[in-house]
């Protein structure tokens, strides 16, 4: 038995006093005798075990539906050093305020210990932690989305080398919620909340707020990004990383699927969340997918948007927050088939389609094991990971942005990253669609003073040989009357065959105010209007001057820790600008 960990575990069961202690094995004996104790606590639902075996239902109280980040926190002993754009909290202060919400607060329960590795097993970049759980959803869900058990236990030896993972129910309440980081501690602690980002401590907590602060100690980055190989019809395999914020597209783009006139085409999914990147020996970078599972968005999941993810939630997944039909089937708005008669709404009410209310929950989600996706790929467990040749950056944007560029390089694709902006989303409480500044996707999830943060890009740049060429992209752009420009999911191909073909200095461009535009983009079989097309590359100079007096703004909150070199971007970026007339064609000559 680990002494460290058996310390800390036999601490927090005499602030907490649970009944029981349960260490997880992860074994599938110990999985069904979760299950049954989940069904028979009420806690979680059976779905029909014929339609969707391995299936079962959760539905979280109103309040506890998406991730409070108004209630996250980094404690760190310099307030300074969580910078402007965390909340902060002393960590004394902290641990003080949280202790007297778990005191006590495990009675009747049972805690469970749950060790998890985050990285395939053998990967000199993964991760241990462990965490411990009055709720038997999240051990449930712990279980798919990481390596969790004897493995991560065994792996841990008798190290003290372990991210300390406390999360408790309490009354689930908003006003006894906060989810803390203490990364000079390596621990997090999170209590009031059984939803997903705030509780599932491997994904958000550990593999980005907790890893970022690592990774900038240690020479890597922990970002918010999905991962694929790009193949194409002579069989060459391309990886691309893509940061995007909460539901804007990750999990639909890692699992894409062709468009039938882009034959010989595929896609390999390596991570739809999460990637830790680490500079190689030979000057590339390399990223491995720490999780073992999908959290994925339910609603707009279909056959039409990912037909990968459609196949492999028919087993084995845990639903949360979706409608239930009478047959013990699932279903959400736009998973593409009519609405049941009637169901059993995501609130757990009697639902028909005729009072026009939310059947599933805009954030339901489901909870899958990687390994059950058709188009995983054959590396996602390769312990060295796979070399990274492009980065995407993208967000939510109705207008202003292009459908692709190609930054000029390693500095201006970091400053690409930083000024990044998006229209927000469910999958965190608060208004949605209103357009905010997310950094590299990573606004909520960066451990420590983002303008470090960006310093640390920079560095981790000049340091490769090899690096990989940086894109932004913006899929959702629309026209006047409020309507998609591009069609999006597999169509998505289309842009990532040039991005590819750039990457490995195949593809022309042509120079714009902003970087490189395709000369040419593969629409063999799209119907796609000229003036869409137009539109989709309109690089508005208006626009971009009132940008760019937004960017500077945001920019200046990092005072004087904001990196020059992203000064230096933002000053370059404003000259080309400026001497372009409003209107005219913010085009030039083809480029290379
Ligand atoms: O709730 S999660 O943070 O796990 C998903 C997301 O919002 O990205
Ligand atoms: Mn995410």
């Amino acid at each position: 038995m680990n002494p460290f960990l058996s310390r800390w575990v036999e601490e927090i069961a005499q602030l907490t006093c649970p009944e029981k202690i349960h260490w997880c094995d992860g074994s599938e004996g110990e999985k069904s005798a979760l299950l049954q104790q989940a069904l028979a606590s009420g806690g979680m639902e059976e779905l029909s075990q014929t339609l969707l075996p391995g299936c079962y239902l959760r539905r979280t109280p109103e309040h506890d539906t998406a991730r409070t980040e108004q209630l996250t926190f980094i404690c760190t002993g310099k307030k300074e050093d969580a910078g402007p754009t965390n909340n902060w909290m002393a960590p004394r202060e902290a641990y003080e305020k949280l202790s007297l919400i778990f005191d006590h607060s495990m009675a009747e329960r049972t805690l469970y210990v749950i060790p998890f590795l985050m990285g395939p097993l053998g990967s000199p970049y993964s991760r241990i932690g462990v965490q411990l759980t009055d709720s038997i959803y999240v051990a449930l869900n712990m279980r798919i989305m990481t390596r969790m058990g004897q493995v991560a236990l065994e792996a841990l030896g008798n190290s003290n080398n372990f991210t300390r993972c406390l999360h408790g129910k309490a009354d689930l309440e908003m006003h006894h919620r906060f989810i803390c980081h203490f990364p000079e501690d390596n621990t997090v602690w999170s209590v009031g909340s059984a939803y997903g980002g705030n509780a599932l401590l491997g994904k958000k907590s550990l593999s980005l707020r907790i890893g970022s602060w690592m990774g900038q100690k240690e020479g890597w980055l922990a970002e918010h990004m999905m991962i694929a190989g790009i193949e194409d019809p002579e069989g060459n395999i391309t990886y691309v990383a893509g940061a995007f914020p909460s539901q804007c597209g990750k999990t639909n783009l890692a699992m894409l699927v062709p468009p039938p006139s882009m034959k010989g085409w595929k896609v390999h999914t390596i991570g739809d969340d999460i990637a830790w990147l680490h500079p190689g020996p030979d000057g590339r970078l390399w990223a491995i997918n720490p999780e073992a599972g999908f959290f994925g968005v339910a609603p707009g999941t279909s056959q039409k948007t990912n037909p990968n993810a459609m196949a492999m939630i028919q087993k084995n997944t845990i639903y949360t927050n979706v409608l239930k039909t009478p047959e013990g089937t699932v279903w959400w708005e736009g998973v593409g088939t009519p609405p049941p008669e009637q169901g059993i709404d995501w609130r757990g009410r009697h639902w028909t389609p005729a009072q026009g209310e939310h059947a599933a929950h805009p954030n339901a989600r489901f909870t899958v094991p990687a390994a059950q996706c058709p188009s995983i790929s054959k590396e996602w467990q390769n312990p060295q990971g796979v070399p990274v040749s492009a980065i995407l950056f993208g967000g939510r944007r109705a207008g202003l942005q292009p459908l692709v560029y190609e930054t000029s390089g390693w500095n201006a694709g970091v400053y690409a990253g930083a000024t990044m902006s998006s229209e927000t989303t469910a999958a965190a409480m608060g208004q949605t669609g209103v357009v905010r500044r997310d950094p590299m996707a990573m606004l909520p999830f960066c451990g420590y003073h983002m303008g470090q943060y960006f310093s640390h890009w920079i560095r981790t740049g000049a340091q490769l040989q090899n690096p990989p060429k940086i894109f932004h992209v913006n899929w959702f752009r629309k026209d006047s009357k409020g309507n998609f420009l591009w069609p999006g999911f597999g169509e998505n191909l289309r842009v990532l065959q040039w991005i590819v073909e750039r990457a490995r200095g195949e593809a022309g461009a042509r120079a714009s105010v902003l970087g490189y535009i395709p000369e040419h983009l593969n629409l063999d079989g799209l119907r796609l209007s000229q003036n869409a097309f137009g539109e989709l590359f309109n690089i508005d100079i208006q626009e971009w001057r009132e940008e760019l007096e937004y960017r500077k703004r945001f920019l200046e909150t990092f005072g004087n820790v904001l990196p020059e070199e992203i000064w230096k971007e933002q000053a370059l970026l404003q000259e080309n600008i400026s001497k372009t007339p409003i209107g005219a064609d913010a085009y030039v000559h083809p480029a290379n």
